[in-house]
């Protein structure tokens, strides 16, 4: 496993070392980023990736101009650890305490690492981080919801934030901008407990009387905008988000960035709510996609990037801005509130061909719509390369002629040529990582024995756990339905050894 390390580190400071010298050519732009992170949106979720019951135009176009991988992954099948491991490029299964947050967790990045923000800063980037967070707030007290919020966002690398600290169904239903809860009366402060109601407010379990939406499992804590959520929470009510208008604030606040960073070189870390639950559309499209909310949100998505799209072009900043549009983990439709998406599904599968969803260990809790753009830069058309998130920090590393750290980014590689289409082959192999670990290489994919359950009835969703070893052949079997493990034990024996030897490394 060392060897291998060196000889990718070596490969990869060899990488540098040219591009640190192309760097010094008058020629070299530093070209703008914009990174659309959508939250649990499936590979078949877009019309691009075959979704017929649904158009996505702007993703689509998006696609059209770009890259479009079949075969790219986000780290983890849930959202935090996902985030981490695009931020730090590091795999967050080799860090503690890294999964799905609750609503008042510290701050989980390390302040000391370089991330993908920190990393462009120094090359002179503006960096703004625009949405869901979910990676902690605060020093290891926790939040101070009435007072400065930090460590965040803005001590891990970006210049700027306007944020939700958590998610859409986790208290505090509050923006962040920078280190203070926006639009908050000081005399109306915060408090936020996730053990106990807070005095006598209401809950989605005690008064369900209440409630506009139901909760199919969970989420029948503190009642805020007629939406039970987790954990309790009292007061703050100006600064309260409006479920229907969070799209719109977002893309708003995104777009703010962009004309206001319109000269610099700027990297836009947008992280949208769109398709997560509570889905809570606009009026614009509430009832439109006649597949009830989910369908409404990924309309709304569309939307979103598609006013991104247009705020680049009207800015003449189109050509110069590497646009990458992914998600953070497979889909799933029911996530625990009774909003009807299982009911009015409708034949759509947001899975694609692929198995599972999100929190499964099947390729759908990974296998997500990537689509890279970069004008005149990137090929156009489909690539079928091995591609990972994890791999920004060092494909940007590399782009903007830095050097990374041995500490720093650890699973992260230079993998530009691959997420411009040039590379078809992309990596060698990549971990993927929901209750168990797995690892595809090549055609093959090695799922890790688990005790795990098999299936979880609250989401519908098959989790991929098994306590034998699970070997399928992806080319012939991408729906993984075949597990053959038995008759490949050399096979399964390799990619173990691998997966563990990358572990320990
Ligand atoms: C689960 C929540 C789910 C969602 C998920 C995190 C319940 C019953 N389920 O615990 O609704 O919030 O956590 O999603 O509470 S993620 O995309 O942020 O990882
Ligand atoms: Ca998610």
């Amino acid at each position: 496993m060392v060897n291998m390390k060196s000889i990718l580190g070596l490969a990869l400071a060899i990488g540098i070392a040219f591009h640190a010298h192309a760097q010094k050519g008058p020629a070299t732009a530093r070209p703008n980023i914009v990174l659309i992170y959508a939250d649990d949106l499936g590979y078949g979720d877009i019309s691009c990736n075959g979704a017929t019951k649904i158009r996505t135009p702007h993703i689509d176009r998006l696609a059209s101009q770009g890259v479009r991988f079949t075969n790219g992954h986000a780290s983890s099948a849930t959202c935090t650890p996902s985030r981490y491991s695009i931020l730090t490029g590091q795999y967050a299964w080799r860090k503690k305490g890294t999964g799905i947050a609750p609503g008042d967790a510290s701050l989980i990045i390390d302040t000391a690492v370089t991330t993908l923000p920190s990393l462009l800063r120094k090359a002179g980037y503006a960096t703004g981080a625009v949405g869901k967070w979910h990676l902690g707030i605060g020093d290891s007290k926790g939040p101070d919801w009435n007072g400065e919020l930090k460590p965040g966002p803005l001590e891990i690398g970006f210049d700027y934030c306007w944020i939700m600290p958590a998610t859409a169904d986790r208290v505090p239903c509050v923006y962040v901008e920078n280190h203070r809860v926006a639009n908050l009366d000081p005399a109306d402060p915060i408090k936020v407990s996730y053990t106990a109601p807070i005095g006598n407010e209401p809950t989605g379990k005690k008064n369900p009387e209440l409630l506009v939406m139901h909760s199919s499992q969970g989420h029948n804590n503190a009642i805020v905008n007629g939406i039970g959520r987790i954990g309790f929470m009292q007061g703050g009510t100006a600064a309260l988000w409006k479920d229907d208008s969070i799209a719109a604030v977002l893309t708003g606040k995104a777009q703010r960035f962009i004309v206001d960073h319109k000269t610099a070189p700027f990297f836009l870390y947008f992280a949208t709510h769109d398709i997560h639950v509570p889905r809570v559309p606009g009026k614009a499209f509430a009832g439109k996609s006649g597949m009830g909310v989910r369908g409404d949100a990924i309309l709304q998505l569309d939307w979103t990037v598609g006013q991104i799209m247009r705020t680049l072009d009207s800015l003449h900043l189109s050509d110069n801005t590497i646009f990458i549009f992914t998600s953070d983990n497979g889909p799933v439709v029911d996530d625990g509130y009774a909003d009807q998406a299982r009911e009015l599904l409708g034949g759509h599968t947001p899975s694609g061909i692929y198995r599972g969803g999100k929190y499964s260990n099947f390729d759908a809790g990974t296998r997500v719509p990537l689509i890279v753009r970069w004008p005149g830069k990137s090929r156009q058309g489909v690539s079928n390369a091995l591609v990972s998130q994890v791999d920004l920090l060092g494909s940007f590393a590399a782009l903007t002629g830095q050097q990374l750290q041995h500490e720093d980014g650890p699973d992260s590689f230079d993998m530009m040529a691959a997420f411009t289409g040039k590379d078809l082959k992309g990596r060698e192999s990549v971990i993927e990582h929901a209750g168990t670990l797995s690892i595809i290489k090549g055609n093959w994919k090695y799922i890790t024995p688990g005790n795990g359950a098999r299936y979880d009835n609250a989401t519908a969703i098959e989790l991929g756990n098994d306590p034998a070893p699970q070997l399928y052949d992806l080319r012939k079997d991408p729906q993984e339905k075949n597990n053959v493990a038995a008759q490949y034990p050399a096979v399964v024996k390799e990619l173990s050894a691998q997966l563990n030897a990358l572990k320990d490394a």
